[in-house]
């Protein structure tokens, strides 16, 4: 590496000469597939981005200019160049660097992000204050052409327009999402490649009529208006005019030099906003000759020569998604009125079975979380049942429109939130941990979590077959074995599953949890304690009789979710308690995730923090027994504070 290893900071970039800079990118881009080989990570994101981050950080003053990333999977040539080369091993490993960007990790984090479409009004925000103080300095935002298709994004550029601030946008346009990018926007960016090349045409066809003797000059001024008007039409007449902002562009965005010239140039306007569209491709560089996207927007580890990933031998069994995915196809397959959506994660969610089995009744909606659900709510009044298949995380873009569109309306719209509690890797910005307090408390929605595959496919029916609106989260990973042969089965609404019965404990288990709280009573049964474990199957509506039953037959209740425990599962049961006047009955002990940011890192060791484990269960319930033999402190304890 000659340059690399010398750049500690962009400072050291910018002593370099511009004729230097593609040399840096490619040592850069060496070295996340370096990285990326041994360790995974957003592999294609980044090496799509490299010389955009190259001069980025050498055209504009970091960290005094801001620079504010989407999303910041694409940003690992961002965080090398920015002092964090030597760390990059650690990318989304325990205790490690983010996998996307944290205010707290850098100054160069301007803003943090993780979910899409938030960087050109989190930019938009930092020009005003800029301007309202009086100071001076340049705010570039960087977003992929699928995100600058959401929502927000397009509200950010609405704004953008009118205000007439100073901010520049870099448009990284790989024509990709992590699938390929949809949508008209997306449509609507290659016409003005197209447009590019008509333009060139058409200076030529003018030079060319310029040079006919006599009556040149007369030719190229009518045949001007003519090719005018047709150039208003595929030229970004839409952006640049209406919308406010100058376009630059378009620039190959693996040619430094040209990136480097265009964001010069864009910093020179000085009377509004500004949007640089570099061409770019997804995964430049990655060694592998076949395109697939899919494979090297994120990776595991590869073989850095032949870009295939290391095989694992360990069989396992299907991950929720894919059996999801499967079943969906299946129940498609009876009811024509079934329609499938995700918003830009068809792979993610499963969802991409059915869009290759019935492309007329899949859609993938770009990442458009909002209107994906009140999109399914319209589908929904003409009588078509659609299933939104959203991460849980992602979902919280839409909790409007879930209340206002969805459940005020009683609509037939499923919800399946994928990647639903501590997700791993991807941290605190992709944990699905709040899904359960945030769709509790309003009326119409049932919600449900599965304990396993198997009855992932039995509440994938109950939750389409259900007239009104339905939700059920399940996690990231694999499922624990479930037999997954036989037809779906409709659960009966409101109704929890006892796999075993005792009368010390009664341990109230939701979803993922349920199989820890069954291992939880075996080993609680060598200390002489025998428990209840109860499947809950729902969170919405409780199954109030044999909750109302556990509390009089039992002195304590542990309930166990993995979910934060603020307006989840443990507090439905509570409140149920209180309703029935059983407060005082029993005691009752929530496990589940506490009032805190869960940082990134194995699932495993972060939900037995929590005391989400087996061990954790049965630790639990061990103490708290103990804690009830022993007597009564209260009054001790207030003389003490007196
Ligand atoms: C609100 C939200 N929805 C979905 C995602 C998942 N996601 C992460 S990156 C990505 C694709 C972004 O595409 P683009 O903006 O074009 O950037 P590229 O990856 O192509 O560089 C998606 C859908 C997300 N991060 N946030």
């Amino acid at each position: 590496m000659r340059f690399l290893s010398e750049i500690n900071s962009p400072a050291d970039l910018r002593q370099l000469k511009v004729e230097d800079l593609q040399e840096v990118a490619d040592e850069v881009r060496q070295f996340i597939i370096d990285t990326c080989s041994r360790i995974g990570g957003h592999t294609g994101a980044s090496l799509g981005a490299v010389e955009l981050a190259v001069a980025m950080h050498y055209v504009f003053d970091t960290p005094n200019d801001r620079l504010v990333w989407d999303v910041g999977h694409q940003a690992y040539a961002h965080k090398i160049l920015t002092g964090r080369r030597d760390e990059l091993h650690t990318i989304k490993q325990p205790g490690g660097l983010s996998g996307f960007l944290r205010r707290d990790e850098s100054e160069y984090d301007t803003f943090g992000a993780g979910h899409a479409s938030t960087s050109i009004s989190a930019a938009l925000g930092m020009a005003i204050a800029r301007d309202r103080k009086d100071e001076d300095f340049h705010v570039c935002a960087l977003i992929g052409d699928s995100s600058l298709a959401g929502g927000m994004a397009m509200e950010a550029i609405n704004q953008a327009g009118h205000l007439k601030s100073r901010l520049i946008v870099l448009l990284n346009d790989n024509e990709m999402s992590i699938a390929p990018a949809v949508g008209a926007l997306s449509r609507y960016l290659v016409r003005i490649k197209e447009a590019q090349s008509y333009h060139h045409l058409k200076e030529d066809i003018g030079d060319a009529l310029e040079s006919v003797p006599g009556i040149g000059g007369s030719l190229r001024r009518m045949a001007k208006s003519i090719k005018d008007a047709i150039a208003a039409a595929v030229l970004p007449g839409a952006l640049v005019n209406e919308l406010g902002f100058k376009y630059i562009g378009y620039v190959d965005g693996h040619d430094v030099a040209q990136v480097v010239a265009a964001l010069e140039e864009a910093k020179r306007v000085e009377d509004g906003p500004v949007i640089v569209h570099a061409l770019t491709t997804k995964g430049k560089g990655f060694p592998n000759p076949e395109k697939n996207y899919y494979a090297y927007h994120a990776t595991g580890p590869f073989d850095p020569k032949t870009g295939l990933p290391y095989k694992s031998n360990k069989v396992s069994p299907p991950t929720y998604t894919e059996v999801f995915g499967r079943t969906l196809c299946e129940l498609m397959e009876r009811d024509e009125r079934i329609v499938a959506l995700t918003a830009a994660m068809p792979d993610g969610t499963g969802v991409d079975k059915a869009l290759e089995k019935f492309p007329e009744r899949s859609f993938d909606v770009g990442i458009a979380e909002q209107h994906a659900i009140t999109f399914c709510a319209g589908m929904a009044c003409e009588g078509l049942k659609p299933v939104a298949a959203i991460y849980s995380t992602f979902l919280q873009r839409a909790f409007d429109q879930v209340i206002h569109d969805v459940c005020l309306q009683d609509l037939d719209v499923t919800i399946a939130m994928d990647r639903a509690g501590i997700v791993g890797a991807d941290g605190p910005t992709h944990h699905g941990l709040l899904d359960i307090a945030y769709l509790r408390g309003y009326p119409n929605i049932i919600l449900m979590a599965p304990k396993d595959e198997g009855e992932l496919r039995d509440m994938m029916l109950t939750a389409i077959e259900h007239p009104g609106p339905a939700a059920l989260r399940y996690p990231r990973g694999n499922g624990h074995g479930a037999d997954i042969s036989q037809p779906p089965k409709k659960l009966e609404l409101g109704k929890a599953e006892v796999l075993k019965e005792g009368d010390d404990v009664a341990i109230l288990a939701l979803g993922e949890m349920v199989y820890p709280a069954v291992e939880a009573a075996e080993q609680l049964v060598n200390d002489g304690v025998d428990a209840t474990v109860v499947n809950a199957r729902f969170v919405k509506p409780l199954d109030e009789e044999l909750i109302t039953a556990i509390a009089d037959s039992h002195r304590l209740i542990v309930t166990a979710e993995d979910a934060y425990l603020a307006g989840g599962f443990g507090s439905a049961v509570i409140e149920l308690l209180e309703q029935k006047g059983l407060a005082q009955k029993v005691r009752v002990v929530r496990l589940g995730v506490s009032d805190e940011i869960v940082p990134h890192g194995d699932p495993k060791v972060l939900l037995s923090h929590y005391g989400l484990s087996a061990e954790g269960i049965a630790d639990t319930v061990r103490k708290t027994l103990d804690s009830m033999k022993s007597p009564r402190l209260d009054s001790q304890r207030i003389r003490a504070v007196k």
